[in-house]
């Protein structure tokens, strides 16, 4: 099955874009990671996934049909070339609702307002508010779950941007994989936080799309990553419907060392690590020894993102002089 019949399925009408659109959708963080698939045209995963939207930090998009021979994309105020990865990302996912009118055109204005410091990817948020532009610019009726759908097509963790809090993207069965989308939990943690480390803000070697198939396709270890995944799954659960800070914060660590084993034991091998993301791995390690209540987890990049509760703020920024400090559930925060 491809992306085309999948939105036939999921949109049988597409009209003319009748007006402009512009959304915002969160950045999320998962404690329990997506990495493989189960099929690379749709972005189906082997494992289900669960994160933590990040609130206010994420992807402002606007979308416009211009008179022009071709797309114009933006992103933070500078036009993109046309044979830019971003542009040609943008223009294909765009192509999915206007297959019957090949001529239409966009300007397409994509503001990030996760600081690059940071070094977050965005392009989880960057698809979820692409897909909420799309969908009022086109005036598609399409829940919130048929969203994240379609935000999957563009990449597989937007599908979890779609929703605020903890989200958990269910893997689903289907060929389709009109199953497959993210599910927000009804669940709050007030004195959650994520303290985002840069190491390095640089764009990285590997991208995940062409990491996850290396992953899948050499490393034999990669054979117990689902287990693992499901069983975090379930102890992440536990741990939201119990407030339990300390069994959080370890399944995430876990987790994410878990994958990164499997992304080390690929071929050629797949290190994310810098020797800047060991010695904060390190430090976390000592702090928490010391008897400070500090995970961190990470993701396909050498940054690491710290989990904490409020209580522990300033003992953090103590260490971690300058770091960005999101708080998902604070009050007004989403
Ligand atoms: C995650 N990552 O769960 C995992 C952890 C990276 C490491 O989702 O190919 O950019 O577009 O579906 O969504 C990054 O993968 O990949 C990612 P595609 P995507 O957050």
């Amino acid at each position: 099955m491809n992306k085309a019949e999948t939105i036939e399925r999921l949109l049988p009408e597409i009209g003319s874009p009748r007006a402009s659109g512009e959304h915002f959708a969160p950045s999320n963080i998962a404690l329990c990671k997506y990495w493989g698939k189960r099929d690379a045209e749709l972005n189906l995963p082997v494992n289900a996934s669960l994160s933590v939207s990040l609130a206010t930090l994420g992807t402002r998009t606007r979308v416009e049909p211009i008179d022009a021979e071709q797309d114009q994309v933006y992103l933070n105020g500078l036009l993109q070339a046309p044979d830019s990865r971003f542009a040609d990302r943008t223009r294909r996912f765009i192509d999915l609702l206007r297959v019957n009118q090949p001529q239409l055109a966009f300007r397409v204005d994509t503001h990030n307002n996760i600081p690059t410091a940071a070094g977050l990817a965005s392009s989880a948020s960057g698809f979820a508010a692409l897909t909420r532009a799309l969908v009022e610019a086109f005036g598609l009726s399409l829940s919130p779950t048929e969203q994240s759908v379609l935000a999957r097509l563009g990449s597989g963790s937007a599908c979890r941007s779609l929703f605020d809090g903890f989200v958990e993207w269910q893997m689903g069965q289907r060929e389709d994989g009109l199953d497959s989308h993210g599910v927000a939990l009804p669940a709050s943690w007030p004195q959650l936080c994520v303290g985002l480390v840069k190491v390095d803000a640089g764009e990285k070697p590997v991208d995940s799309r062409s990491g996850m198939q290396r992953t899948v396709e050499t490393a034999h270890l990669y054979q117990s990553w689902p287990l693992q995944a499901s069983s975090d799954l379930a102890r992440l659960h536990e741990a939201i419907d119990s407030l339990d800070f300390a069994l959080l914060g370890s399944v995430a660590e876990q987790n994410a060392l878990s994958m990164h084993a499997t992304m080390i034991a690929s071929w050629p091998p797949l290190l994310y690590w810098q020797p800047q993301s060991v010695a904060m791995m390190q430090k976390v390690w000592q702090l928490r020894r010391e008897g400070l209540a500090l995970y961190f987890t990470m993701d396909a990049g050498p940054n690491l993102k710290l989990l904490f509760e409020a209580a522990s703020r300033d003992a953090v920024l103590a260490q971690f002089p300058g770091i960005e400090v999101v708080e998902p559930f604070a009050a007004g925060a989403a």
